[in-house]
């Protein structure tokens, strides 16, 4: 938080308003609590917490549409930088809370915990990051305002710092119903308040998938953007996204709904020809990106049906293999949403379900659905056992062959690759390591390192598109074999472990080129499909070398934009200066590329953060699978903003 700020309690005092009764003592209490420690609440005071305060106002309109009150939300970004949620539920209610003796409202919006039920006829959601109630919102917006539209009247009440301004206050009248949440983000708490309008979008296009129906329109005033988000379809709408360009088995998502013991459950299945399992799993609209219950009561059900199957209709010949849970998941496209009342959530993130009982709701409604669509849809089956036979197939043969036990003794143990230069410190922590494209910028890169805690390794031409390839074609490329013996965290289900990693970041350092950018690409791909987890520990990052040098006699500076160079040229006065244009890492000197690119006092790097999983599933797509005609519109549309990567 920026500099001094007096509390709530303070600001009362100086007041001179001492007349506090507990009811107010509490919230002064609760909002003090709040902007004393606000990553308490929100998780940081950087961008993620600063959109999640947008997530919060807009989940309690996800809740009034879950409970069957609302259709329609429309979330604004204003020009000044503050946010409008608008919906169409029955608004928050106005009247006198029977123990609070305040308006109902009023408590929504200053109390900490006290949710937005009065009534629990609706899923609440709660844990996880979202749920800790808009009060929180409130007590961390510099102005917020709420105007309630019931019962032929239109109240609004005003807030400063989360404090009350006066009682709510009707100030009109009308015909339908509503709430409208308007706020600031207070520059006191968060250092920058800038919002994303991507990261906005991607949240609003998962919450229209996840409540199928619902309509969810995000406006950009500052520059006049606008989408809407709604699907008939829900999750089957969103397979199918997920899949867009991808060559699928079948063409209609396998698709269910159905509810078990106050659970809600629903679920998309569609398989495409790639050998990697694509999968997302939420609790009451949170992401469980830890899994949890539901996805093991999924799993368990999915392995089981389509050995039913095969089995019944005699779909193995003597000698196959028989199909394990990874067979069963290559290709595998499939979203899961349970909404349960009371979730309990564990693991580090808090994103892991931990209730019981959800595994055999989720495993009993998997299973009788499944056998169901089979019989009914033979040709799906087929399909699905076809893909599912032939993944058990090529296990064995790699068993058998002992490529894969070979290759990964060999990855466990090797000895660090030849053209590694690695470092000579070797606590992790203090290490980095840059993955760099060709033999010629590494050589450079090798001689303007500094040795002791930074490691290159140089990576020769394309990597192999992972994209396109089962694992044991990846392992036996040998760029690939090198970065997961450099990075030593080993690779694949079973031996995987982040905690080996070698090095504290990984940096990919690519020519400012169209090779250079596929090259990072497929580099990036590579650690989607398969070490994800660097993504969410933040230790994947983008060098920026420079684009340009500007020379005026002795002096000189680089430049990593046009509006830098620009800016630079103005400055060194236009006449007689040289402009060199960087087209790649070899057109540096080590001592250039150590000065511009590499060393931590001077250095920009570019952190790569997987705010939201699916929508870099379906980017990566778009750039790394079969389709060309999506993979031109994207390089066409974001050539310019490549430098900014931000997937
Ligand atoms: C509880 C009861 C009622 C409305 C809401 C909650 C409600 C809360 C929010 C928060 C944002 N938008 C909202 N819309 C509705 C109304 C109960 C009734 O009218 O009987």
């Amino acid at each position: 938080m920026k500099g001094e700020h007096t509390t709530a309690i303070e600001d009362e005092k100086k007041n001179g308003q001492n007349n506090y009764d507990a009811a107010s003592i509490t919230v002064l209490k609760g909002l003090e609590a709040v902007r004393r420690r606000p990553a308490m609440y929100i998780g940081d005071v950087g961008p993620r917490g600063l959109h999640h305060l947008v997530y919060e106002v807009v989940d309690n309109s996800i809740d009034e549409a879950m409970a069957g009150f609302c259709t329609s939300i429309k979330v604004e970004i204003n020009q000044d930088s503050s946010i409008m949620v608008t919906d169409d539920g029955r608004g928050i209610p106005v009247d006198m809370h029977p123990t609070q003796k305040k308006s109902a409202l009023e408590v929504v919006m200053t109390m900490l915990h006290a949710g937005g039920k009065f009534d629990h006829a609706s899923y609440k959601v709660s844990g996880g990051l979202h749920g800790v109630g808009v009060s929180v919102v409130n007590a961390l917006a510099e102005w917020c305002w709420v105007e309630v539209s019931r019962d032929g009247g239109v109240y609004r009440q005003e807030y400063v710092r989360g404090i009350s301004k006066g009682d709510v206050k009707k100030v009109g009248l009308c015909k339908d119903t509503g709430t409208k949440t308007y706020f600031m983000a207070d520059k006191e708490v968060f250092s920058r308040v800038e919002y994303k309008f991507d990261i906005l979008a991607s949240r609003m296009r998962e919450l229209a998938f996840l409540n199928k129906g619902l309509k969810i329109i995000l406006i950009d005033h500052r520059v006049d953007k606008k989408l809407e988000f709604c699907y008939k379809g829900g999750l089957l709408a969103f397979v199918e996204y997920l899949n867009e360009n991808k060559n699928v088995l079948y063409n209609k998502p396998v698709y269910f709904q159905r509810e078990r013991e106050g659970v809600d459950v629903e679920i998309a299945i569609q398989y495409n020809d790639t050998y990697v399992e694509n999968l997302f799993t939420y609790v009451n609209n949170i992401n469980t990106i830890e899994g949890g219950t539901h996805l093991t009561g999924f799993r368990t059900a999915l392995t089981r049906s389509i050995n039913n199957y095969i089995t019944k209709n005699n779909l193995v010949k003597n000698g196959d293999a028989s199909v394990i849970g990874d067979d069963s998941r290559e290709g595998l496209t499939a979203v899961i949403s349970i909404k349960v009342p009371e979730p309990q959530f564990e693991g580090q993130t808090k994103t892991k379900l931990g209730n019981s009982e959800v595994k055999g709701i989720v495993e009993t409604i998997t299973n009788e659905y499944l056998a169901e669509i089979f019989e009914e849809n033979p040709s799906v089956a087929r399909k699905i056992s076809e893909k599912v036979i032939s993944a058990a197939r090529s296990r064995e043969a790699a068993r058998k062959a002992k490529e894969l036990t070979r290759r990964k003794t060999a990855l466990d143990n090797a000895a660090l690759p030849g053209k590694l230069a690695d470092c000579s410190m070797t606590d992790p922590e203090s290490c980095e390591i840059y993955i760099v494209e060709g033999d010629s910028a590494g050589g450079s890169a090798k001689q303007g390192r500094d040795r002791r805690y930074q490691a290159i390794l140089p990576l020769k031409g394309k990597i192999l598109n992972v994209e396109k390839a089962r694992i044991d074609k990846i392992l036996s490329n040998d760029e690939i074999r090198a970065l997961i013996t450099a990075l030593g965290t080993g690779i694949g289900a079973d031996s995987f472990d982040p905690t080996q990693l070698r090095y504290n970041k990984v940096i990919i350092m690519t020519d400012a080129d169209i090779d250079g950018a596929h090259i990072r690409t497929l580099i990036l791909t590579f650690f989607f499909r398969y070490m994800k987890e660097l993504f969410e520990q933040g230790r994947i990052y983008i060098a920026q070398p420079p684009l340009y040098r500007v020379q005026k006699g002795k002096s000189e500076q680089y430049a990593y934009s046009d509006e830098e160079r620009e800016r630079i040229a103005t400055q060194f006065g236009r006449e007689n200066i040289t402009i060199q244009r960087y087209k790649g890492l070899g057109e540096m000197n080590p001592e250039q590329l150590w000065r511009t690119t590499m060393d931590p006092e001077t250095r920009t790097l570019l952190q790569v953060s997987l705010e939201d999983a699916a929508a870099a599933d379906h980017l990566f797509t778009i750039l790394m699978g079969d389709a060309v005609e999506p993979r031109r519109d994207f390089i066409q549309e974001n050539a310019r903003y490549v430098r900014n990567l931000d997937v």
